[in-house]
C-alpha cells in the first residue's frame, strides 16, 4: 500500500453500501474509482449527484467528486485496494447467488498486481471469500495467492462485512466496529491497515469464514428476535392484551430485551441473510427457518385483519399509512407495507388511499390500482378507516383528538391511546 495521499482504491458496486463507502474513503484523501454496470449511475456520480437517498450523502459525494477524489466508470482500473460491494441476492429455493461477486473478482483479476488488497464486503455465504481466492488462483497463475502460497503471497484477500443501518449509513460506516477476516492472518492485517484510515470503531481480525458467518448471524439474530415479537403479537391478540404494553413491561427485567412487532420484516438484509444459513445447513436451522416463516406469515395475517376491517365498513375510504420498509426512510423495496397496500388496493381499488410522505408519486406496483396518494391531513379529514403500516414520525405525532372516532388497525403500536374498538362484524382486536 502506498502512502495515504497516493492510495488508489476501486469500489465495485455503487449501491447503498458501495457509494457511501467510496465517498467516505475518498474523503480521507485516497483516489477512489467507483465501478458500476449502470451507465446512468456512473453519469449521475460523475456529475456530483447521487442516485440513492441517504442522510448527508449528497453533500459528501458532491464534495469529493468536485475535488477529483471520487470518479465513477464502467471500466475497472489498476489500484492498491479493491472493495467488492455488489449484491448477493437469493434465487430459487433461497439459494444464494454469488454470481455478481465472482464477476467482480474476475474483473479485478485483469488488473491485479503484487502488493494489492482485495476485500469482499457483500453479505455472502460462508466460503465465498475462499471461492474468490480460488478464482484468482485460476485466472492469475503468475501471482502467488494467499492460502495457496503460504505467507509469501503477492496479494491480500479478506472479507469485511458492512453492518450499517440505512438512514445512519455515514455515521455507522465510521463508528461501528468492523470484523475483518483474512484468508491468512497477514491478509487480515493488511485489510485492517486500510480500514483504520476511516473507521473510528474497533477493528477486530479473524478468519474469512468466521467473518462471513458473523455477518449472517447478526441479521439472523435480529430476524429471530423480531419473529418472537411478532408471535407475541398474535398470542396477545387472542388474549385481549396490548402486546406493546406487555413487551414494555417484560423489558423492565434486567435481562429481557424484546424487539417490536410489526407488519413483517422488510429491507434487503434481514429477510434475506438468514436463508443463507438455512440453505447451507438445512438440518441444523429449524429455528432460523421458523423465524422467517413467522415474519412472512405476519404480513399475511395483517392483510387478513385489514381485509376484515375494511369489509366491515362498507364503502368507507381507507387510509394506508406508509409504504417504506421501516420508519423515516424512502426505501419501498422488499417492504411488507407495500405488499399489504398492494393486496388491499387489488381487492378494494379506489377505496384505498395511500399516505406516504417519502413518495412523490405512487410507486409502480400501486400506480394502476386505482388507489391515490394523499397527505396525512386529507386522510384525517376523509378516511374513517386507517391502517398504520409504517411508524414514520409524522404519523406518530397525530394526536388522539384527530383520530378518536376512527377504526384503526395499528400494526406498529404508534398510537397506544387509540380506543381498541373494532366494528362488531370483524371480531377483531385492533392492537396488532
Ligand atoms: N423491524 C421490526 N421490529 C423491530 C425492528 C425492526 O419489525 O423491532 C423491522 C423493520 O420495520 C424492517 C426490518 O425489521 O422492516 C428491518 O429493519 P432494521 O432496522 O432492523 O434493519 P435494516 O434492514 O435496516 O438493517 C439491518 C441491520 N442489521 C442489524 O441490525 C443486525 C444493519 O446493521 C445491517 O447492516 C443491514 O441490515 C445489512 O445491510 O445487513
Amino acid at each position: 500500500m502506498g502512502s495515504h495521499a497516493e492510495l488508489k482504491v476501486v469500489v465495485l458496486g455503487l449501491g447503498y453500501i458501495g457509494l457511501p463507502t467510496a465517498a467516505v474513503i475518498a474523503r480521507t484523501g485516497a483516489r477512489v474509482l467507483g465501478v458500476d454496470v449502470h451507465q446512468s449511475v456512473v453519469d449521475t456520480i460523475n456529475s456530483g449527484k447521487v442516485h440513492i437517498e441517504e442522510v448527508d450523502l449528497d453533500g459528501l459525494v458532491s464534495g469529493v467528486v468536485a475535488r477529483g477524489d471520487l470518479r465513477a466508470s464502467l471500466q475497472i482500473e489498476p489500484a492498491d485496494v479493491f472493495v467488492i460491494a455488489v449484491p448477493t441476492p437469493f434465487g430459487e429455493n433461497h439459494a444464494p447467488n454469488t454470481g455478481y461477486v465472482l464477476k467482480a473478482a474476475t474483473s479485478i483479476a485483469i488488473v491485479l498486481k503484487p502488493g494489492d488488497t482485495v476485500i469482499l464486503e457483500s453479505t455472502s455465504p460462508v466460503g465465498t471469500t475462499e471461492k474468490v481466492r480460488d478464482l484468482l488462483v485460476q485466472l492469475r497463475p503468475d501471482l502467488r495467492i494467499p492460502g495457496r502460497a503460504g505467507e509469501q503471497a503477492d496479494v491480500a484477500i479478506a472479507y469485511c462485512p458492512e453492518r450499517v443501518l440505512p438512514g445512519r449509513i455515514l455515521v455507522e460506516l465510521i463508528d461501528n466496529d468492523r470484523v475483518i477476516g483474512g484468508i491468512t492472518p497477514r491478509c487480515a492485517r493488511k485489510a485492517l491497515h486500510f480500514y483504520r484510515r476511516f473507521v473510528r470503531g474497533a477493528c477486530v481480525t479473524t478468519t474469512a469464514r468466521a467473518a462471513e458467518m458473523t455477518k449472517l448471524i447478526e441479521n439472523a439474530f435480529r430476524d429471530v428476535n423480531i419473529a418472537f415479537a411478532n408471535e407475541l403479537s398474535l398470542i396477545a391478540g387472542r388474549m385481549g392484551v396490548d402486546v406493546w404494553e406487555v413487551i414494555r413491561l417484560a423489558n423492565r427485567h434486567p435481562r429481557v430485551n424484546i424487539l417490536q412487532p410489526g407488519p413483517g420484516v422488510g429491507g434487503h438484509c434481514i429477510a434475506v441473510d438468514p436463508w443463507f444459513l438455512v440453505h447451507a445447513a438445512p438440518e441444523q436451522t429449524p429455528l432460523i427457518r421458523a423465524a422467517r416463516q413467522v415474519n412472512d406469515g405476519k404480513t399475511d395475517h395483517v392483510i387478513a385483519q385489514a381485509t376484515a376491517l375494511i369489509e366491515a365498513m362498507p364503502g368507507a375510504p381507507v387510509a394506508c399509512l406508509g409504504l417504506a420498509f421501516k420508519a423515516n426512510i424512502d426505501d419501498f423495496r422488499e417492504s411488507p407495507a407495500m405488499k399489504i397496500a398492494a393486496a388491499l388496493t387489488a381487492r378494494f381499488g379506489a377505496r384505498v388511499r395511500i399516505v406516504e410522505p417519502y413518495a412523490d408519486a405512487l410507486p409502480v406496483p400501486l400506480a394502476d390500482s386505482g388507489a391515490t396518494l394523499i397527505d396525512i391531513d386529507t386522510a384525517i379529514e376523509t378516511c374513517p378507516v386507517m391502517v398504520v403500516l409504517v411508524d414514520h414520525d409524522v404519523f406518530r405525532s397525530v394526536p388522539l383528538e384527530e383520530r378518536a372516532g376512527k377504526a384503526v388497525l395499528d400494526t406498529r403500536g404508534i398510537w397506544p391511546d387509540q380506543p381498541r374498538v373494532a366494528p362488531a362484524a370483524t371480531g377483531l382486536r385492533l392492537a396488532s
